[in-house]
């Protein structure tokens, strides 16, 4: 049985194209400043939500039928997964998948049996890869969801369920560079805490940090030359997560020495949790060379979680594209890290909520290189610090030759300074809607 039977190659068919199974924006070949769409748009499928997660809630059980033909639990519907994710990925044209480790296998009670498990899926999924060149992004290990780590991984209190998420990083690690992978994600998971009446938040920093550094050195020798990512969350599963938001995490990366070998993979959903736009924590990762890859989702502002929606609003979209083209492109890409909504269940839903992502970063691309050739937010910008290239003072206080009582003294000869000069904001936001809709 041919897997979507009923579901074409996706094509591009343009802006006015009605047919559901259609990229409007999506043109993978097309040149956008020097560079193929498919090029500055390296896109991943989510294992986790594209082949697992049937749209169960706290409130009830779930729509879709994730079954692929197999009896779940078993290695056949591991299986029948794989052949699923390969033939949805090649109608779609996705070059890259992402994965954690139990969204392979079914773990095993038994530590040893889940990693043979492991070792069985991985040759699978590696002569899937050969067949048809899809490729992997990113791996990880879910260190969440499994009771041992009510207390959180690296931070947990019990030596012995740090030493088995130490084990899972491992062997997650190995089956990422047996698969190629471009990266190792450390999303925190549980690593947080609910009250500081039952916890040493120092201590379980520094356990986390040790966690990183016996993955560094482990994956460094068995070959892995790619990034090591943090993904920064500020809340949820944990009501406090250490790894709040991008500065928070560069800040961590820093102070345990860990900021060579790691960077940033940031989520729009936990960006706008974090109170931030998605916009504010890619330009924080890429000022501080970090910016390594996005997990590309949205959330809805009115409601307080991760709701892991498929991009759809071409501002955040454009502002996302704008800070990737400015920051000279992703050593990672763009993970779908996004489900279908609840009564979303069916196999279309499943294509036309890619499509709708695909298009939506796909019409970003366009505008913000638009944007970017159009200059005048650059002109702007460059212009409104003018004041410290073209004057005297200036000129010395961006030496750093400037002194305190320097600066007083001149001030004091000043007078009232002049107001420093309109923001602009209204002309640039209607710059901005020029560019999207003109
Ligand atoms: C959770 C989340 C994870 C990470 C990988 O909010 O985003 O799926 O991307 O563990
Ligand atoms: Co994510």
């Amino acid at each position: 049985m041919e897997l979507f039977a009923n579901i074409p190659t996706i094509q591009y068919e343009g802006a006015k194209s009605k047919n559901p199974l259609a990229f409007r924006f999506y043109d993978a070949e097309r040149v956008i400043l020097g560079k193929k769409m498919k090029e500055h748009l390296p896109f991943a499928m989510a294992w986790w939500h594209n082949l697992c997660a049937t749209g169960t809630d706290m409130f009830g059980r779930g729509t879709a039928d994730k079954s692929f033909g197999a009896a779940e639990g078993t290695m056949e519907h591991a299986k029948a997964k794989v052949d699923a994710g390969f033939a949805f990925m090649q109608k779609l044209g996705i070059e890259y998948f992402c994965f954690h480790d139990v969204d392979l296998v079914p773990e095993a009670d038994d530590l040893k049996e889940t990693n043979r498990r492991l070792d069985e899926i991985s040759d699978y999924l590696l002569q899937k890869m050969q067949q048809t060149g899809i490729k992997c992004l990113w791996g990880t290990a879910n260190m969440f969801s499994n009771p041992r780590y009510c207390n959180g991984a690296g931070s947990s209190n019990s030596a012995d369920v740090f030493a088995f998420a130490a084990a899972q990083v491992k062997k997650a690690l190995d089956i990422t560079v047996k698969l190629g992978g471009k990266g190792y994600v450390f999303w925190g998971g549980r690593e947080g805490y609910e009250t500081l009446l039952n916890t040493d938040v120092k201590f379980e920093q520094e356990n986390i940090a040790r966690l990183m550094k016996m993955a560094v050195a482990y994956g460094r020798s068995i070959g892995f030359t790619g990034d090591f990512y943090i993904e920064p969350k500020p809340k949820e599963p944990m009501k406090h997560q250490y790894d709040f938001d991008a500065a928070t995490a560069i800040g961590f990366l820093r102070q345990y020495g860990l900021d060579k070998d790691f960077k940033l993979n940031i989520e729009a959903n936990h960006a706008t949790l974090a109170g931030h736009t998605f916009q504010h924590d890619l330009r924080i990762s890429a000022i501080n060379g970090m910016l390594g890859s996005i997990d590309a989702n949205q959330g809805d502002l009115l409601l307080g979680w991760d709701t892991d929606e498929f991009p759809f609003d071409v501002y955040t979209a454009t502002a996302c594209m704008y800070e990737v083209l400015k920051a000279g492109g992703l050593t990672g890409g763009f993970n779908f890290d996004a489900k279908t909504r609840r009564a979303s269940y069916t196999a279309e839903d499943m294509f036309e909520a890619f499509i709708l992502g695909m298009d939506t970063f796909a019409l970003g691309l366009i505008k913000a290189a638009e944007l970017i050739e159009d200059g005048r937010i650059d002109d702007f910008i460059a212009k409104r610090y003018a004041s410290y290239r073209e004057t005297e003072i200036g000129k010395k206080i961006l030496s750093g030759e400037a002194t305190l009582a320097e600066l007083s003294a001149y001030a004091e000869n000043m007078g009232a300074p002049e107001l420093p000069g309109s923001g602009k904001q209204e002309n640039l936001q209607s710059v901005v809607n020029g560019i999207l809709f003109g």
